[in-house]
């Protein structure tokens, strides 16, 4: 893939096949960005790249796997400039104690969600950088912010995003890129619930039982849209995003 030099600037957003990424990739197409989406599933990515063509916005599909770093390298080697990047590749698997917590779940959530972000990231930075207005979007979660139980492996993997985005920010200041994490609480997406249960919708359905209302995907990527279309010099460091009835991880208002 060659990508021409654009007149406009480019946003690419990882994960873009469903929930917050396809969301987010939404909202930048609408804020007069070109969109870059990439996820493993390049049905739904053509897809939603065709229906924003059609909207008359811009916008192209890529197949990447955020884990598997010579894809990303080429990947990221057609960009000579990028505006933002939205490290949005990334997910639960399992809800189990630490004492009997499958290894291989916190491994892939490792990878996927660290790892996957660390790849990307480190490609595209001195793109980022050559645009000479970048933004780096990390979400996190409330997740990376505290721990609740059964959370184990994703919330190990969220503190580690977490502290990813800040020490980027700290050894990345005087470049022209700025490095923004968005860190939702409880969002209800097609998926979220249903990938971490492994499928089972029953156990899905219980996370958001009785919450009034659970942020959208599109409340998240409004969050993301506002705080990348601020101007360069303003840096929103950290912005924690909950529905109005989840006062923290574990105090949920449900109404019975
Ligand atoms: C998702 C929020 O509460 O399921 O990132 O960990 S939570």
């Amino acid at each position: 893939m060659t990508v021409a030099a654009a007149t406009k600037r480019i946003a690419i957003v990882t994960g873009a096949s469903s929930g917050i990424g396809a969301a987010t990739a939404r909202g930048l197409a609408a804020a007069g960005y070109r969109v870059v989406l990439t996820a493993r599933r390049k049905d739904r990515i053509e897809a939603l790249a065709a229906e924003l063509t059609d909207a008359g916005h811009d916008a192209m599909a890529y197949a990447l796997d955020v884990t598997d770093r010579a894809a990303v390298d080429t990947f990221a080697t057609a960009f000579k400039k990028i505006a933002v990047l939205v490290n949005n590749a990334g997910g639960a698997l399992g809800a189990d104690p630490v004492a009997t917590s499958d290894p291989a779940d916190w491994r892939r959530m490792y990878e996927t969600n660290v790892l996957g972000t660390l790849n990307v990231t480190q490609a595209l930075l001195p793109a980022l950088t050559a645009s000479g207005d970048g933004t780096v979007v990390v979400l996190s979660s409330t997740a990376g912010h505290g721990t609740y139980e059964g959370g184990g492996g994703y919330v190990a993997a969220k503190h580690a995003e977490h502290v990813l985005a800040e020490t980027l920010r700290l050894e990345i200041v005087g470049t022209p890129v700025r490095v923004i994490e968005i860190a939702p609480g409880m969002v209800k997406t097609d998926e979220f619930a249903l990938t971490r249960f492994g499928g089972d919708s029953e156990k899905a359905a219980k996370v958001y039982a009785g919450v009034a209302d659970p942020l959208t995907a599109e409340d998240v990527a409004d969050t993301i849209t506002w705080a990348v279309t601020r101007p360069p010099h303003v840096n929103i460091d950290l912005l924690v995003v909950r529905p109005r009835a989840q006062a923290s991880n574990t105090k949920v208002h449900r109404e019975s």
